[in-house]
């Protein structure tokens, strides 16, 4: 790309868009096409589906994945990093427990920093992508008020078993939600430079803002329902649907529609078929639940919502997407409250953007780093006066 390309060209009809589609900055760990969705530094996402979460996040950093030297060597690195720093369990419990768990989230990525933050851009990224399973099972604990018997934090296991190591739920088969949340982060890490979340947290970090004081704010704008917690409503969508019954899975489909609310798990912003992560997720619910009830809805659903939807011709993709079936397998698993879904997102989405983060600070403009953000607001209603 030459210095002088011209990129787009931008009107006035741009302006108060929430900069859709305008190119402010280029990505080095993820891109997205309609057709075939997220690729993590060129990898199609569904290639990458089942690998380790920790070669997923050496790819992200690193933009190659790792060879099996690399794999364990970095895995070593990780579990090195993820020992939490002593009093973030003494503010996790000061916290209101009917506070969302997204709130919880940026506090407790908050607390990592002032107790534990270092300064490097790349050290501080990756202490919290090693220290995000054991903070995420422990604000489970407190939130749920499961205090005792807390397993001490195992650093010498994988990041999704420390977590589940932590939450240490009792009649759930431990190798069935460590597979589920496996595919879960590699499937939610990253998606292209522009998303709410990353851009926001790349903001806070123009500022040079630490890490943490970054992500924090990248978590707060995840936790919008127009945004991450989407997953959650997707999987409220689903439990009130309650059956997989074909013709009344259409009739509720066309009465939400008629009543104007939003067919939840359909319909993307620039994918234009179904999203690879839905595919990967479904065949995941095939394998591990083919019976489960909420399964069920979503199979019948996946085939009656995209024929309702496209009668619609402003709806510009009527096909499943990433939010259909990850509440449904995380609730099959044995993680039955939605409003923690999002929290999951979160932990992925640590990976993708501390590294974009990473990248934007010490890579782009030959290692100087993209200066603070400051887009131009054109003042509108404002004329000059005095006071009298
Ligand atoms: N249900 C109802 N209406 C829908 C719809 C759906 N699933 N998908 C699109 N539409 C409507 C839009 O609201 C829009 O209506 P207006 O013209 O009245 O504003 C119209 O169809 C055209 O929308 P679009 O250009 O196809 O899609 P947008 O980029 O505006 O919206 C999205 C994308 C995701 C917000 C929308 O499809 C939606 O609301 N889906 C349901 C909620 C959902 O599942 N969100 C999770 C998104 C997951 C992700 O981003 O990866």
């Amino acid at each position: 790309m030459s210095d002088e390309e011209s990129l787009f060209e931008l009107t006035s009809s741009h302006l108060n868009t929430g900069m859709r589609g305008i190119p402010v900055g280029t990505c080095r760990t993820s891109f997205v096409t309609p057709t075939e969705g997220v690729h993590y530094c060129g990898y199609p996402i569904s290639e990458l589906a089942s690998l380790l979460p920790e070669d997923v996040i050496y790819l992200l950093f690193n933009k190659e994945l790792p060879n099996s030297d690399q794999s364990l060597k970095f895995q070593e690195e990780l579990k090195s990093r993820g020992a939490l720093p002593d009093g973030v369990e003494q503010v996790l419990a000061s916290l209101p427990r009917d506070g969302h768990p997204m709130d919880w989230l940026s506090i407790g990525i908050h607390t990592l920093g002032m107790l534990g933050g270092e300064g490097d851009w790349k050290s501080d990224a990756l202490n919290l992508v090693a220290r995000m399973p054991r903070l995420l099972g422990l604000i489970f604990r407190y939130r749920e008020g499961r205090l005792v018997n807390i397993p001490a934090d195992d650093l010498s296991m994988g990041l999704v078993a420390r977590f589940t190591n932590t939450l240490d739920l009792a009649d759930v088969d431990k190798s069935v939600m460590d597979q589920v949340i496996a595919t879960y982060l590699v499937l939610h890490m990253d998606h292209g430079g522009g998303n709410l979340s990353t851009f926001a947290g790349k903001a806070v970090a123009s500022g040079h803002a630490t890490v943490y004081s970054s992500m924090a704010g990248a978590m707060n704008a995840l936790s919008g329902p127009l945004h991450g917690r989407a997953n959650q409503s997707c999987f409220e969508f689903v439990q009130k649907i309650g059956t997989s019954d074909p013709a009344e899975v259409e009739a509720f489909v066309r009465g939400e529609l008629e009543a104007r609310r939003p067919v939840f798990g359909f319909g993307h912003a620039v994918l234009r078929a179904e999203d690879p992560r839905a595919t990967v997720q479904f065949a995941l619910g095939e394998k591990i639940c083919p019976d489960d009830e909420y399964f069920k809805t979503i199979r019948v659903l996946r085939e009656v919502a995209p024929r309702v939807l496209s009668e619609n011709p402003k709806i510009s993709n009527p096909n499943a997407n990433v939010d259909i079936a990850s509440g449904t397998l995380l609730n099959h698993v044995g993680l039955c409250d939605p409003e923690y879904y999002t929290t999951f997102f979160g932990w992925a989405r640590v990976a993708g953007i501390g590294a974009q983060i990473v990248d934007e600070r010490t890579v782009m403009r030959g290692g100087k780093g993209t200066p603070i953000y400051r887009p131009k607001y054109i003042a509108e209603e404002q004329t000059l006066r005095h006071v009298d």
